[in-house]
């Protein structure tokens, strides 16, 4: 006898209402199922909610697994639609939500269900992944000033498309600490330069877990010990006759809607100063009108004691979908972002060391790619001193 035909002999006696934990299946041929959760790098199963439906009565159990990854449940025989969601603790000591769905006749008196977690702790936007801002010396221990990059990660489930994407430099240095009039950095950061990726909104999508790459030159920087950044997504402009630059045809340019340097060029500094934004130009906004509405007026007292005035511009906190500070442990005075979008700051330090900076990974998406960590909080999120992840060139 199933279990269907089981409730309606018994209906006079039971009820399967939702909300009821007993089956009320006396009657009914019962099973004793064994759910085992499993998972890469888990060090503690934390807390994992488990819910099991049977899905022709609807009657649903629920169990909370707590410093726990197995269960056994003693079940009418029956057609279960199993899910799990809960925190865990990686064997890096990271603290992640994870989830999972199985499904499984039961038919027999004993049956094992293995449920392989999978990390489910997304961002609902685009991080930045890497910036390698630091630069690298040649065989001949001169200063390379090239080869930097940016990359911006889809850290979310979803396809999302880069187009519009703002990537902004900050105006004021984390280890210089002026008191400036008015100071706005509750509403929005103020930016030295800022570029804009090209297109009308759809043009660049960029799947689960994949990314882009923002370079300075998208040419092959082997022969100065730099990165090969031919398949670069995108690059910095570059009209500057003296860099000897060579723009890659087969690679967009950037749109640089403001910078304070001659010849439009964006310029990251090498000595972990500066804090990076990464925004999205909402609908309806262009260049010009993100520049005619944005403006900046701050003063402060010089060293001279006079007062300096400056005009530049700012990125509204709304617009930024992340952002991170870098800086120097002997030398740091301040964030230069909203705690709320960056608590904390990153290092790869000395100058032209070759190293990066690099978010940590929690664990792997279900497409196998990785899933970054993102607290809003650089110093917990990042690796200071890391490998570029470019050395070798760009690999998808
Ligand atoms: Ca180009
Ligand atoms: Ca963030």
């Amino acid at each position: 006898m199933g279990f269907l035909a089981a409730v309606a002999i018994s209906s006079v006696s039971i009820s399967c209402s939702s909300d009821n934990d007993d089956f009320g299946t006396e009657v009914a041929q019962k099973s004793v199922l064994t759910i085992t959760l499993t998972g890469n790098n888990i060090a503690t199963y934390k807390k994992v909610d488990l819910e099991i439906l049977e899905t022709n009565s609807g009657a649903i159990i629920k169990k909370t697994l707590e410093n726990a990854s197995a269960y056994s449940f003693e079940l009418p025989f029956g057609s279960y639609k199993i899910t799990a969601n809960g925190t865990v603790i990686t064997t890096e000591n990271e603290e992640v939500q994870v989830g999972a769905t199985g499904q499984k006749d039961i038919n027999t008196a004993v049956v094992n269900l293995s449920l392989p977690l999978i990390i489910k702790q997304f961002n609902n936007d685009f991080i930045i992944e890497e910036v390698f801002f630091a630069g690298v010396k040649t065989n001949d221990g001169k200063n390379y000033n090239n080869s930097r990059y940016f990359k911006i990660t889809n850290n979310t489930n979803d396809v999302l498309y880069a187009d519009r994407l703002m990537i902004a430099t900050s105006e004021f240095f984390t280890t210089v600490a002026r008191s400036v009039t008015p100071n706005i950095v509750d509403q929005a950061f103020p930016i030295s330069a800022v570029m804009i990726v090209p297109g009308s909104g759809k043009e660049h999508p960029v799947q689960p877990g994949s990314f882009i790459v923002v370079a300075d030159n998208a040419i092959n920087h082997a022969a100065s010990n730099g990165f090969d950044l031919t398949k670069a997504d995108f690059e910095f402009p570059s009209t500057n006759p003296t860099l000897g630059q060579v723009d890659n045809p087969g690679v967009p340019n950037m749109e640089i809607a403001y910078t304070q340097m001659t010849y439009n060029m964006i310029f990251l500094y090498t000595t972990s100063q500066q804090g990076y934004a990464l925004a999205r130009l909402p609908e309806g906004q262009t260049a010009s009108t993100f520049l005619a509405e944005n403006k900046y007026d701050y003063s402060y007292t010089n060293s001279a004691g006079g007062v300096t005035n400056k005009s530049i511009y700012k990125i509204p906190n709304s617009w930024i979908v992340d952002a991170l500070n870098t800086s120097r442990d002997n030398d740091f005075l301040q964030i230069l972002t909203a705690p709320s979008i960056d608590a904390g700051w990153t290092s790869a330090s000395p100058g032209y060391n070759g190293k990066t900076v690099r978010r940590k990974v929690l664990g792997l998406m279900s497409n196998g790619k990785n899933l970054y960590k993102d607290t809003n909080n650089s110093t917990a999120d990042f690796v200071r001193n890391s490998e570029p992840s470019l050395k070798n060139g760009i690999v998808r």
